[in-house]
Parts: C-alpha cells; structure tokens; sequence
C-alpha cells in the first residue's frame, strides 16, 4: 500500500499549524516531496468575512488552472474570524437546507506540499488526501500541488465554517458558505 492510498478520503483539517502532528495523518519530510519541474504559478487568496478574493482578479472571478502545471495558492486569514478551504464539488445539503462540506473533493487523491505560506517556511508536510484546512485569524497557510487530467472541470472553494459560533458539528446551521463564501475554480486539461 502506497502513501497516496493510505491517505485516499480521509480528511486533514487544522486549526494551527504546530499542532497538526497530534491530530492528522501526515508525511512529514526533510525534502521537499517532489521538485516541479518548473516554478508554480502563485495564487494569493485572502479570507475574510465572507469571501474569498483572489489578487489580481475582481471578486467573484474563477480560479482558471490547468493541468499538470504546478501550483501555488498562498492563503491569507485577514478577516476577524477562523475561515477554512475546502476545493471540491456538491456541496453536501444538511437539516435547514444548508451547504456543509463537498462530497467530492479535489485533492482527495493528490500529492499536496504545504508550508507556512512565507517566502522560506521552517517546514514542509507533504500530504495526500487534503481536504480541508482552517486558519485562525492572521495566520497564512500555502498549498502546492499539480493536477491530473481527470481532474477537469468545474470545482469550488469554499469555507464551511459556522455562522453560529455555538453551533455544534452534528448540526452546523447556516455557514460561511450560505452566505457568498465560495468561489468557482475551473480546471482545464493543460497544453504540456
Ligand atoms: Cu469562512
């Protein structure tokens, strides 16, 4: 059994950084995990109450990405309140008719190097399997990744992260999501 099918569905999610060794599954690495062949094309994505917006793009713009290119999305927390990243399709309908988590997830089954989302990071984690990660405010957060050709199409990010800051998990209610915390990530096969 290799790495990525021992990561395969499950889901990582962290709130702060140093203390994800105690509670996901994850590869940790003196080296990076895999040398792109070319440098990634960065994405800086602020989070903030409630958006996500993309440098450089107006609001509300699609992500456009391609396959086998490298990838970086750099994440910023600036807004008051801890938001989290998931990419994925389908949102999941929960009690109220709210969305609440993708049912199929982006890089459920691709390699994924993270690091502290600075210019050097005192760590590099490679993980398979990334579904979702949260920020607290003020933190940054960078993911690097390559696509695969099956994995065209149209896609989502998004923050489910509770309005209702008593809400529990067994029953969420309305999220960042419900109201306008997405944006469309399109994936179309690459030209290399
Ligand atoms: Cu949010």
């Amino acid at each position: 059994m290799n790495i990525l099918s021992m990561y395969r569905g499950r889901i990582i999610k962290f709130g702060f950084i140093a203390a994800i060794s105690a509670v996901v599954p994850f590869v940790a690495l003196s080296a990076p995990v895999k040398q792109a062949a070319t440098e990634p094309v960065i994405f800086n994505i602020t989070m903030s109450e409630y958006k996500f917006a993309v440098d450089g793009q107006k609001d509300g713009d699609p992500i456009r990405l391609e396959t086998g290119k490298p990838y970086r999305f750099i994440f910023h927390n600036i807004g008051t309140s801890q938001h989290e990243a998931l990419i994925g399709q389908k949102p999941k309908i929960i009690t109220g008719g709210f969305k609440h988590d993708f049912t199929t997830n982006l890089l459920e089954d691709v390699e994924t190097t993270i690091t502290n989302g600075q210019e050097t990071s005192g760590f590099t984690i490679g993980a398979a399997g990334l579904a979702e990660f949260e920020l607290l405010t003020k933190q940054d957060i960078a993911i690097e990744f390559t696509l695969p050709d099956d994995k065209v199409g149209d896609w989502e990010m998004g923050c489910f992260v509770s309005l209702d800051p008593n809400a529990t998990d067994d029953n969420p209610g309305a999220g960042h999501y419900d109201v306008g915390m997405h944006l469309p990530v399109t994936v179309v096969k690459g030209s290399a």
